[in-house]
């Protein structure tokens, strides 16, 4: 009797994942934002909250909170994109809202190249995923723009798995046409989606690894449906090479754990930046890290621990916390963040309306 209510407590409700999910995500985008370009202190870790927010205190006096930026705007395009259209992905859709959210909003910090393709989705367009692929001479963009914003793909039941994966890929080729682009994209969606469907009371993080893995080896493999996303002429492969970025990274995650290795040696082997390769594997790895105490984040709280850990790995700071903040929501569920912290952040409760409403749609 006493077991059953303490794995209760333990175990949050899944309609509580799905809000942890959303509002992490925009949680770590907020408090990572203002070190995205400045880059961290030269410390290693914030230590807890508290000690962060004192830290960048009076910048926060001045704003009162923490402005989210193009992760979440996007984010927040793709949720009520699925939520309008019943949890499926309609891509003409999200294109057109995409177009007329950075029309609203350009200045939430977007990614340098993909402006342009935002622009061209206020246009009527024959085809959506065009100007995606002018990008970059034809080889389309790697950045990390498809996953910092594909948690909401994620939410739904495991029995959706195969379409989750079409639709990740997807959503992300409407900007990110590069084979490591929407890569990165899928690898996230599943990250989350496992971490979500996760008992946190017999959680295996090798069968986690592994599983991650299983997914990248097929997407990752000559003649896998990653290498041969069609296009109208259906006479060539996606732009980008497959370069086993995803495998060759997910494969150190084991070494790295082992010997507990230093934020600044994960920094370097997974990497900090604005691609998606160097960046969806340290959210990930961000998140099983810190499962357990961390030496210098003083933090008790995992999933505040996790997005401290994600920015202190500096470089991509609010998607690389974003990233981890979503998958350590969708694990721990929204209770670990406190009012306090909401209320810290710019559209948390925008994130909770909608993921009650994707749990509405898949799970009611
Ligand atoms: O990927 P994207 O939406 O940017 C997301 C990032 C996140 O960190 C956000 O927080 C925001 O700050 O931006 O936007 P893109 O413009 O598609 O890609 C981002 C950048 O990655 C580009 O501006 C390039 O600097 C780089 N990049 C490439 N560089 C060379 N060759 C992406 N693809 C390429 C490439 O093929
Ligand atoms: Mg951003
Ligand atoms: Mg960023």
């Amino acid at each position: 009797m006493i077991r059953g209510s303490m794995a209760m407590a333990l175990t949050p409700t899944l309609r509580s994942r799905l809000q942890g999910c959303l509002v992490g995500a925009v949680s770590g985008d907020c408090l990572g934002a203002p070190y995205e370009i400045c880059g961290v202190p030269p410390k290693d870790t914030f230590g807890s909250l508290t000690t962060f927010f004192e830290q960048i205190g009076t910048e926060i006096k001045e704003k009162d909170y923490f402005r989210y930026t193009d992760d979440t705007a996007m984010c927040r395009c793709i949720a009520e994109s699925l939520i309008e259209n019943k949890g499926n992905l309609n891509s003409e859709d999200l294109a057109k809202k995409f177009g007329i959210e950075y029309t609203h909003a350009p200045n939430r910090g977007y990614g340098a190249n993909v402006i342009s393709v935002l622009k061209a989705f206020n246009k009527d367009l024959d085809d959506v995923f065009e100007p995606a692929r002018m990008q970059f001479k034809g080889s389309g963009s790697y950045g990390n723009g498809g996953a910092m914003r594909v948690a909401p793909v994620a939410l739904c039941p495991e029995a959706d798995f195969d379409k989750m994966i079409e639709a990740a890929r997807q959503s992300a080729l409407l900007t990110h046409s590069n084979f490591n682009g929407y890569c990165g994209t899928i690898l996230q969606c599943c990250a989350v989606h496992l971490a979500l469907h996760s008992d946190p009371a017999t959680f295996d993080t090798d069968a986690f690894i592994d599983r991650l893995l299983e997914v990248m080896e097929k997407e990752e493999a000559p003649g896998s449906p990653a290498a041969k996303v069609s296009r109208p002429n259906n006479d060539s492969t996606a732009g980008g090479t497959q370069s086993g970025e995803y495998c060759r990274r997910l494969r150190l995650f084991k070494p790295l754990l082992e010997e507990d290795a230093d934020i600044k040696k994960v920094a370097a082997e997974l990497g900090n930046e604005i691609s998606a390769h160097k960046s969806v594997p340290a959210a990930i790895y961000s998140f099983l890290r810190c499962r357990t105490p961390v030496e210098g984040i003083s933090s008790s709280n995992a999933l505040e621990r996790t997005i401290l850990y994600a920015i202190s790995l500096d470089g991509d700071t609010d998607t690389i916390a974003s990233m981890a903040g979503a998958i350590a929501g969708a694990f721990y569920g929204v209770e670990p963040i406190s009012a306090d912290w909401r209320t810290m952040c710019e559209g948390t409760d925008v994130a909770i309306r909608q993921a009650d409403a994707i749990y509405d749609i898949h799970f009611l």
